[in-house]
Order: C-alpha cells, then sequence, then structure tokens
C-alpha cells in the first residue's frame, strides 16, 4: 500500500512512535490525560483520551486534514457547490434544517423558504392526522401509519422512530415496510383495519421497484376491504421528488410532501421523509431535533479543528483504518431506544464511503471507508464482544451512553453505565498476565485470562436521549463521514455501487415469470453457467 505524500508525516510518526505504544503508558505519563482528550460542546462529552494517539498525532492528523483542504470543502458543502461531482449535484442536508432566517443558494436561488413550506405543510398534515381531524374514507380515525419506502427512504424513519418512541403519540401504530420480500407487508398489515391505516409511501425518485411492489400491494389491501378508488386519496400520502410518477400511481399532488436533488437519501430523513416522524412525535419535537442537527452543522463548520468534534471523529477512523490496518468500527450504544441506530450508520458511513476510486476517476491505493456494525450494550457484552477484548483484529468502539435514563427502573441504569465504563476501561488497560497469576491463576491457563489492552475507544456522553441529542449525534456521524470522504479524495455522496445489482435484477425478473401465459416455452437463459443453474432450478422447484 502506498499514501499519497502528505500522508509521509503521519506514516512515519505511525511506524517510529505510536504503532507500540501502550494506553497504559500514555496514562501513566500524564495523569490529567483523561481531563485533556475530552471535549465538552454542545451537550455532548466527548472522551477520546482512550486513543493511540498523542498531542502529536492529533497534530499530525490536523496537518493532513489542512492539505487536503478539509475547511475549503465543509464551506463548499455549505455554499450549495455541486460537490456531488458524479451526479452533478449540491449537497445540502444542512439546508433542510436551517432556521427560517438563513439563506443557503443553490443554482442562485435561496432554498431555505421551500425547506421551511414543506415543513409548515407537514405540521399541518401531522396534527391532523394526530388530533384525529383526519379521517379514513369511512370516517374512522387513522390508527395506523405505515411507511413504504427502503435504504434512505427507510432506514432514517425506522431509527427515528425506535430513538423517539419514548416521544411518540402511544395511541398511533407505527410500521415500516421495506423488503420487497411479501412477508414485510403480510406481517406488517395482519392485524390492521384498513379503515383506520394510512400509508406514506415515501420514494425520491418514485421508480423504486421494492417500493413501487408494495405499494401496490398497500392499494391493493386497501381497496380490498374499502372497496372504492376514492379512499386512496384518504389512505395515501407520497413523499417524492417525482410529481408525475406520483400522480400516475393515483395520489392525488395535493397529498404529496416534496424534497429536492441536492438531498441524497442516506441523508433524507430531516426532510419530508421524516413524516412518520413527525407524526410521531409531533411538530415541535421534530423541529427540536432539527436544531440538534443545525446545532452540530455550527459546530462543524466553524469551530477550529482541535474542538470540533466531526472532524477529530472523522481523523480517528482515517488513522486506525489507514495505518493501524483496522476493517471495523464498532457503534455500540447503551441506549435501548438507540437499537437501530448502528443498522442508521451502516448506510451512511458505507455506502458514503465504500468507495475504491478518487474523485479524479484514479484507483486508490490506500484503505477507504471502514465497516460500521454494532448492537446496543449489554447485549453485544454477552456476544461479540470476546473477539474486540481477545481477537487479532484491532476495532476502535464508539460508547454512546446517557446520564439519565428515560425509564428509570430500580438500579438499572447505574448498572447500564457501570458497564460502559467497564468496558471501555477493559479494552484500554487490559490485564497483564502478571497481574492474571498474581490472582491465583495456574500458567497454563494464564495466557487465556490474559487481555492484552491497548484497544481504542471514544465515550460519549450526553444527558438523556431528546430528539435535540439525538440530531446532534446524528450530524456528527454525518459530519465525520464528510470529512473521511475528504482525507480519501472520494466522493462520499454518490451510491454508483447499487446500480449494477439492480439492472440485472430486470434482466432476470422477465425469466421467472414461468410458465409463460401463453404456453411459449421459456425464454433461454444466457448468464454465466452458475447463474444459469439457479434459475433454472428455481424455475423447476417453483412448478414442483
Ligand atoms: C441513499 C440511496 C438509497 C435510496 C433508496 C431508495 O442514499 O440513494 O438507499 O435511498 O434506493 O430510493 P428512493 O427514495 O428513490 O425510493
Amino acid at each position: 500500500m502506498t499514501f499519497p505524500a502528505k500522508w509521509g508525516a503521519l506514516e512515519a510518526h505511525y511506524s517510529t512512535k505510536m504503532r507500540d505504544l501502550r494506553l497504559r503508558q500514555l496514562f501513566a505519563e500524564d495523569p490529567q490525560r483523561g481531563e485533556r482528550f475530552t471535549i465538552d460542546v454542545l451537550g455532548l462529552y466527548f472522551d477520546y483520551s482512550k486513543h493511540r494517539i498523542t498531542t502529536e498525532t492529533v497534530g499530525l492528523l490536523i496537518d493532513l486534514a489542512q492539505q487536503c483542504e478539509l475547511r475549503k470543502h465543509i464551506d463548499a458543502m455549505f455554499a450549495g457547490e455541486k460537490i456531488n461531482i458524479t451526479e452533478n449535484r449540491a449537497v445540502l442536508h444542512v439546508a433542510l434544517r436551517a432556521p427560517r432566517d438563513e439563506q443557503i443558494f443553490v443554482d442562485g436561488k435561496d432554498v431555505v423558504p421551500e425547506v421551511h413550506a414543506v415543513l409548515d405543510r407537514m405540521a399541518a398534515f401531522c396534527e391532523q392526522v394526530r388530533s384525529g381531524a383526519w379521517k379514513g374514507h369511512t370516517g374512522k380515525r387513522i390508527r395506523n401509519v405505515i411507511n413504504i419506502g427502503i435504504g434512505g427512504s427507510d432506514l432514517g424513519p425506522v431509527m427515528a422512530y425506535e430513538a423517539l418512541k419514548y416521544y411518540s403519540q402511544r395511541d398511533l401504530t407505527f410500521r415500516f415496510v421495506s423488503n420487497v420480500d411479501g412477508t414485510d407487508f403480510v406481517e406488517a398489515t395482519r392485524d390492521l383495519d384498513a379503515e383506520e391505516t394510512l400509508f406514506i409511501v415515501s420514494s425520491k425518485t418514485f421508480t423504486t421497484l421494492e417500493t413501487m411492489t408494495n405499494a401496490r400491494s398497500a392499494r391493493e389491501w386497501t381497496l380490498a376491504s374499502l372497496k372504492n378508488e376514492k379512499a386512496v386519496a384518504k389512505h395515501f400520502v407520497a413523499v417524492s421528488t417525482n410529481t408525475a410518477k406520483v400522480e400516475e400511481f393515483g395520489i392525488d399532488s395535493a397529498n404529496m410532501f416534496g424534497f429536492w436533488d441536492w438531498v441524497g437519501g442516506r441523508y433524507s430523513m430531516d426532510s419530508a421523509i421524516g413524516l412518520s416522524t413527525m407524526i410521531a412525535i409531533g411538530p415541535q419535537q421534530f423541529r427540536d431535533m432539527l436544531g440538534g442537527f443545525h446545532a452540530m452543522d455550527e459546530h462543524f463548520r466553524t469551530t477550529p479543528f482541535e474542538r470540533n468534534l466531526p472532524v477529530l471523529m472523522g481523523l480517528l477512523a482515517v488513522w486506525y483504518n489507514d495505518f493501524f490496518d483496522a476493517q471495523t468500527v464498532a457503534v455500540l450504544p447503551y441506549e435501548q431506544y438507540l437499537k437501530r441506530f448502528p443498522a442508521y450508520l451502516q448506510q451512511l458511513t458505507m455506502e458514503s464511503n465504500g468507495k475504491h476510486v478518487t474523485l479524479q476517476g484514479a484507483k486508490v491505493d490506500y484503505q477507504t471507508g471502514p465497516i460500521y456494525w454494532g448492537e446496543p450494550g449489554t447485549n453485544g457484552q454477552h456476544s461479540f464482544y470476546q473477539l474486540i477484548h481477545q481477537g487479532t483484529k484491532l476495532i476502535p468502539c464508539d460508547f454512546i451512553g446517557f446520564m439519565k435514563a428515560l425509564n428509570p427502573l430500580g438500579n438499572h441504569h447505574d448498572l447500564l453505565l457501570a458497564n460502559v465504563f467497564a468496558q471501555a476501561e477493559a479494552l484500554a488497560f487490559g490485564k497483564t498476565t502478571e497481574e492474571v497469576k498474581a490472582s491465583g491463576t495456574p500458567d497454563w491457563l494464564a495466557p487465556h485470562k490474559t487481555f492484552e489492552g491497548n484497544r481504542p475507544s471514544t465515550t460519549i456522553l450526553a444527558d438523556r436521549l431528546t430528539p435535540e441529542t439525538l440530531g446532534k449525534l446524528i450530524a456528527l456521524y454525518e459530519h465525520s463521514v464528510f470529512t473521511q470522504g475528504t482525507i480519501w479524495e472520494i466522493d462520499s455522496f454518490d451510491q454508483w455501487g447499487v446500480e449494477l445489482g439492480k439492472v440485472l435484477a430486470e434482466r432476470i425478473i422477465p425469466e421467472l415469470a414461468t410458465p409463460e401465459p401463453t404456453g411459449n416455452a421459456e425464454p433461454p437463459l444466457q448468464h454465466d453457467s452458475s447463474t444459469n443453474a439457479l434459475i433454472q432450478r428455481y424455475r423447476d422447484g417453483k412448478r414442483k
């Protein structure tokens, strides 16, 4: 692997000073380290002291960011420049949470008034549904809301609903259908009454195979009960950028909430794609969430890199990914409501930075986006943490905890937080063979009970999980992803990698529709021998 020349200083620093340096030593040499390597801002306590870094490392990482012109790239994004060069698009999710009095221009047009116009329409609609004023076709109030969408039109809404369930209106039921596997739709609707059910068809393009298939099944399911085409107007709304397709589907454009091509799918949960979130928690709390996003946007845009949370988080990801050859990052929220947060981050991080060519189209000869994964604590401790503690792979971890429980119950919360702190401590400092033996373990067993330690982690602590805090946390990761992509000189905002499979599926779909209704012979298969055999096996299996 060869690095660009500007990485040279870090490479030398890594191999001469850092590769073998131990956290035990760093903490022993600097009793203030635990305070010095923390940042307390926006209500987030960000402890990055348990990383294999020194002040010099941070300085060199920041030098790298400067050489990569990170500041210029940040300004370009906020200025609405078309930084998604392969799709020739601006990247302006930050405009979705800009206050009313801000101005952000795309092609000479201030987009903030349109953003707030849509938010206001969403709010009016949400209030109608939440209050029961919005009636279904037979006059009953809506009790069930089903979001149909996939990828960026699903993962954000699901995650936000789960994360903010505590704040949701509990007499409404929310379900999310994404998979083209019919089970997803059938299970989501089997116990619901169509008279009381509202579908939100969320699709930026309104052409996505999975979503349109589920939307058609939803219409059939609704009409099978309500037996009148007019019911569609009361039971379907759309979130899309494609008015023509929405109308073609039969949804009145009056029941459509729009957004814009400068919002990427995985960055769209603050747009009308968040309609289900807003119905769940209400317009005011949705705006609080946007306020949290905006606070982190401003922090990212204006704070010097030394104190800038997304910049530091992004640079640490680069540090382990490219120098320590760490392949993954574990995100470990100690908050049950954040159970879908790692899944959400998987799309955000991996669809953004899973790229192998630079902006100029040259193949990179260094590692780009790491694999993000995780589970809420403490469950992971009883499953995969073993590998993090004693395996052969280096896995930097993000621990996320809250000072206050949303559901206080006995001493549960103390036990939960004790585990966050203990895990980060154990990973960093481990237990030496001498310590193991000193506690009476026989020599033969001691290697098995030894913890090498020196496993890095960040701990993020906040007061309690609120809509505002959730917004800050998500924006923290969004901008960390941006920082990483800028260092790697890749386009973090396109996703060509999802295209080929879609195209090939379109070709295979008619090949599976056998037997031919007219009795014609099955179309000949012209794939590779493996794919041909799999398709043939399926055709035969279907017939039996
Ligand atoms: C996200 C991707 C992708 C997209 C889905 C759904 O950044 O573009 O996950 O969100 O493919 O697309 P539609 O919203 O157009 O249905």
